[in-house]
């Protein structure tokens, strides 16, 4: 099989064809609702779901997928595609955006779907353990009955997978308050290619015995092993919180105001958010019914703030010190206060729904880079300014190649979303785009994966933030867990 998508790559002939002795093998060892499988290339269709990426953007060929329902179960699918060389890609809720969670060719995917269930809940400690497929908005669901919360959030909650999470080391939106998933998850279960399981879900808070090898399946994107099993500490559930959305002129005061935030709001500030007006237009134009303007008029920029915490009106007054003093300096002109749990959901739509409006808009290239907070939104307009100069784009006028170039983001923690919307996927607009993003971003001393991983995408990129002697050090850690290179092959490393 070759994929017309990507025709810049070979499938690598030292993985074993798929044959049906390898489908009677698996049908024989897995219940029958485990297994899906395209018997010709003219059924494939047929599991698209599972060969397409979110975007729409990366397509596999795989004829077979497997949806394993327990540990055991996902250790022998391993042991015996490590033994025949068959490829595999580990997949989630299938909500990647770097082209990782889908096969390139015909690799066997391995869906944790069916791997749902939470194994247990500690109360006094917090922490929950459960499996790596459970969906992120379940578990926040579960473990609110014990007045918990999740310490991440994402607008792909509905579907991604707490796996899924974990394997691209996913931030969201509230990473300024409760950090990296590098501190919050106590332990993982992990299958190795040759089916060994590595048991490692230690509810501990504390424990100093040695290399932690549950860090390097954090962000390893499916390239080391299945996660099977999580053990992640869960923070007290806020009971009041309040969102505000402001209109601000210019990026600088976006930084003012962030300042201000910090000063003000300190340990209630959970999310400080920011989107530029033709991200605000995206939105709006497929909200429908959903959301409309909350200012009386469009702004450059806006902001998110929101509070958690556990006094509401000791909360509140030091949100409404913080509005004050902000409009007061001028730097916010105009905002607007959630006054209950509905419009807080309003306005964090207008800002979780813009990577959709994105997609919804047109062909889009999307960048998650880290950036000093000062030069952040520098690279929106420089490369806007490159599109324009390439004649590829003019003010979001139509006619052109490039529709848009936004920029949004979790400004509070240096990572910006650059989003190109193109009216099609094109050799011009691609090598218009790259590699000036990522030659810019390292200039820049940043980072071109904050929070989505390398997947297909940034694999051949990776040397733009990572060093010779990095990539080579990757690449034996790599060598050493999955000697044949079985798992999610051609993707991560370059
Ligand atoms: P998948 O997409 O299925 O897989 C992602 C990668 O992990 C693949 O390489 C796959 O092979 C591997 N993988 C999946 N499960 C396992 C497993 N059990 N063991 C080993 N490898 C595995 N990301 C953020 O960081 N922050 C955001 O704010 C954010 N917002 C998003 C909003 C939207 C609307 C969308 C569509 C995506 C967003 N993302 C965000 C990206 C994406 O949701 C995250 O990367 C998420 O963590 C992926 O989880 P998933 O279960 O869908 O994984
Ligand atoms: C977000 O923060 C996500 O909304 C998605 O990380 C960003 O689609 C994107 O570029
Ligand atoms: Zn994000």
């Amino acid at each position: 099989l070759t994929s017309e998508k990507y025709p810049q790559l070979k499938r690598n002939p030292s993985f074993k064809q798929l044959t049906t002795d390898d489908v009677q093998h698996f049908r024989t060892t897995l219940p029958p609702e485990c297994l899906l499988y395209a018997a010709s290339e003219q059924d494939v269709h047929e599991l698209t779901g599972y060969n397409t990426d979110w975007m729409g953007k990366y397509r596999g060929q795989s004829r077979l997928v497997l949806r394993p329902k327990t540990t055991d179960q996902v250790s022998a699918i391993l042991k015996y595609c490590h033994d025949q060389r068959l490829a595999v890609v580990p997949q989630g809720g299938n909500t990647g955006l770097v082209g990782g969670s889908v096969p390139v060719f015909d690799e066997v995917v391995v869906s944790l779907d069916k791997m749902n269930q939470v194994r247990s809940f500690d109360d006094l400690s917090g922490v929950l353990v459960c499996d790596a497929g459970c969906v992120l908005e379940s578990l926040d669901n579960y473990v609110a009955e014990h007045n918990h919360m999740m310490p991440l959030d994402l607008g792909a909650k509905g579907s991604c997978h707490i796996g899924g999470n974990i394997s691209t080391n996913a931030g969201g939106i509230r990473y300024l308050r409760y950090g990296s998933l590098h501190g919050s998850v106590l332990g993982l279960e992990v299958v190795l290619p040759n089916g060994t399981v590595l048991n490692n879900l230690s509810t501990l808070r504390k424990d100093s015995t040695g290399y932690d090898l549950k860090q390097l399946f954090i962000g390893a994107e499916g390239t080391l092993g299945i996660v099977t099993g999580v053990s992640i500490t869960t923070p007290p559930r806020p009971v009041a919180q309040t969102v505000a959305v402001l209109g601000v002129e210019t990026y600088e005061d976006v930084q003012r105001v962030f300042k201000l935030a910090r000063q003000n709001l300190n340990e209630i500030l959970s999310a400080y958010e920011f989107w530029d007006n033709p991200s605000m237009d995206m939105v709006l134009h497929h909200a429908g019914d959903n959301a409309r303007h909350p200012l009386a008029q469009a702004y450059p920029f806006y902001v998110l703030v929101e509070t958690s915490g556990f006094n509401k009106e000791h909360d509140d007054e030091k949100m409404g010190q913080f509005l004050e003093i902000a409009m007061e300096k001028g730097h916010v002109k105009d905002g607007v206060l959630s006054e209950n749990a509905s419009q807080m959901a309003t306005f964090w739509y207008l800002r979780e729904t813009i990577s959709e409006a994105a997609v919804k808009t047109g062909p889009t290239y999307k960048y998650d880079v880290s950036i000093p907070v000062p030069q952040l939104y520098n690279l929106v307009l420089d490369t806007r300014e490159r599109l324009t100069q390439a004649g590829l784009y003019k003010d979001d006028k139509s006619g052109y190649p490039v529709k848009k170039v936004t920029g949004y983001g979790h400004v509070g923690d240096g990572n910006l979303h650059l989003n190109v919307i193109a009216e099609e996927y094109t050799a011009e607009v691609s090598q218009a785009l790259e590699p000036y993003v990522y030659e810019w971003v390292e200039g820049h001393r940043g980072s071109i994966s904050a929070e989505h991983g390398l997947g297909l995408m940034k694999a051949p990129h990776l040397y733009h933030s990572k060093s010779e002697a990095m990539i080579q050090t990757m690449q034996s850690v790599k060598h050493m867990f999955d000697p044949h290179g079985i798992m999610n092959p051609y993707k991560f490393l370059p």
